[in-house]
């Protein structure tokens, strides 16, 4: 009842930390492009296969950016589908199922239907059956204005692979839609080519395949090479469109893409004896870039605070100038003096500035040795917290309780 959400919200404004001066409102009124990257991690940026770059153009793109290298992913069972989740409303997904299934009609206070308030027109874009993940009923509580699924699109044989539309035709479609859109706009594109189980054609082929005893683990390098490709020739679109400098660009790894079930072939590659549960946990890292053209390019900065999914949805309204006082999220402003280097993931492990906790067990970071449990011990009630706190609001819909305009709990 509405007596839970008045704890949880004293929990949450106990968390807040006020936004940093300097950078609230930076990118107020541009219009929102944010991507979401298909099963990309970080442990492919800046990095080879064969002795050949796998994300030139991320790697460049970083450079004129704010990238965020200690960023961790939060998904569970509803991969793609909870990393939207946990972006736009700053929840967690659930422990078990996906969110987007089970509680789509709830109620909710996502970063569209926010922005809407302030003059901002929303659209999805990707090129997937408008119904997969029960996207075309979630859109609608998440506040979106339109979704440009598969129908949208002229997809045929040449111009897929795997899982549908290749990325840069993808993107090459999207560019004309986008052009109609009432500006200022929030618009993401949900990329796919990046997909297990990672075919490609031999024509789009821009690195090698890995050698090694998982399949799944050689085929992933070439269906990133090829994302970044697609990345490359959207931003150029963008720029050729217009629609470059007036905007805040943002791009997110949505969730792991290599399992667990290929840790000899990733040790391999790693050049480790082993993937440990401290490993596992560090590969759960996925890149998280903020590029704000006439900002970020001037001034890079390589961000290592430990961060997660979670808190995007504070970050991005601050930079729009959009005061996050009264709205219930649980992540904090990755610019925020005080943020905490903290991340849950959605099994409970969690990461601290120096601890890594998964199944009982506390790491030293430096090291990625086992220490003793008290280092963990002053994280764990929290991390319990926050999931079984977000799950609370999710399982009761407790936001119908919450009005916003009101600024109190009804
Ligand atoms: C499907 C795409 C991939 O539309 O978002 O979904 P995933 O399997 O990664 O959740
Ligand atoms: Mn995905």
């Amino acid at each position: 009842d509405s007596s839970e959400l008045a704890d949880i919200e004293n929990y949450i404004r106990a968390n807040e930390k006020a936004p940093e001066k300097e950078l609230f409102g930076i990118a107020k009124n541009r219009n929102v492009i944010i991507v979401s990257m298909e099963s990309l991690q970080s442990f492919v940026i800046n990095n080879t296969v064969n002795g050949q770059e796998i994300t030139p153009f991320l790697n460049d793109f970083i450079k004129q950016s704010y990238y965020f290298d200690n960023f961790y992913h939060q998904t569970g069972q509803g991969k793609t589908s909870d990393a939207e989740f946990l972006i736009e409303n700053s929840l967690y997904p659930l422990g078990r199922g996906a969110v987007f299934f089970t509680h789509a009609t709830n109620e909710y206070m996502a970063t569209p239907e926010i922005l809407k308030k302030h003059g901002y027109y929303s659209a999805v874009f990707h090129a997937n059956n408008k119904s997969f993940w029960n996207r075309d009923i979630m859109y609608q509580s998440l506040g979106y204005d339109n979704y440009f699924s598969q129908e949208y699109f002229n997809v045929n044989e040449e111009n897929s692979v795997g899982w549908g539309l290749k990325d840069k035709d993808f993107f090459e479609q999207s560019i004309p839609y986008l052009k109609t859109l009432p500006q200022p706009f929030y618009a993401k594109f949900i990329t796919l080519t990046n997909h297990f189980p990672f075919e490609l054609g031999e024509e789009d082929k821009m690195v090698p395949e890995y050698t090694s005893n998982s399949r799944t683990l050689n085929r992933y390098f070439p269906t990133v090479r090829y994302m970044d490709e697609s990345l490359k020739t959207f931003i150029e679109g963008l720029k050729k469109e217009g629609l470059y400098e007036n905007s805040i660009i943002i791009l997110y790894g949505d969730h792991y893409g290599i399992s667990e079930n290929h840790n000899k072939a990733m040790a391999q590659y790693l050049g480790k004896e082993e993937i440990t549960p401290f490993d596992h946990v560090q590969l759960q890292r996925v890149p998280f870039i903020i590029h704000i053209p006439g900002v970020t390019d001037k001034h890079p900065k390589v961000i290592s605070k430990v961060s997660g999914q979670i808190d995007v949805k504070p970050t991005l309204l601050h930079l729009l100038g959009i005061d996050t006082k009264n709205d219930i999220h649980f992540g904090q402003d990755l610019f925020s003096k005080d943020k905490m280097d903290f991340a849950v993931l959605r099994d409970g492990s969690f990461v601290t500035k120096d601890y890594v906790f998964k199944e009982n067990v506390c790491y030293d970071k430096k090291t990625g040795l086992k220490t003793d449990i008290s280092h963990c011990e002053p994280y764990m009630e929290k991390a319990k917290q926050e999931l079984d706190y977000s799950d609370k609001i999710i399982y009761g819909d407790l936001l119908r309780f919450y009005d916003n305009k009101i600024k109190k709990i009804k």
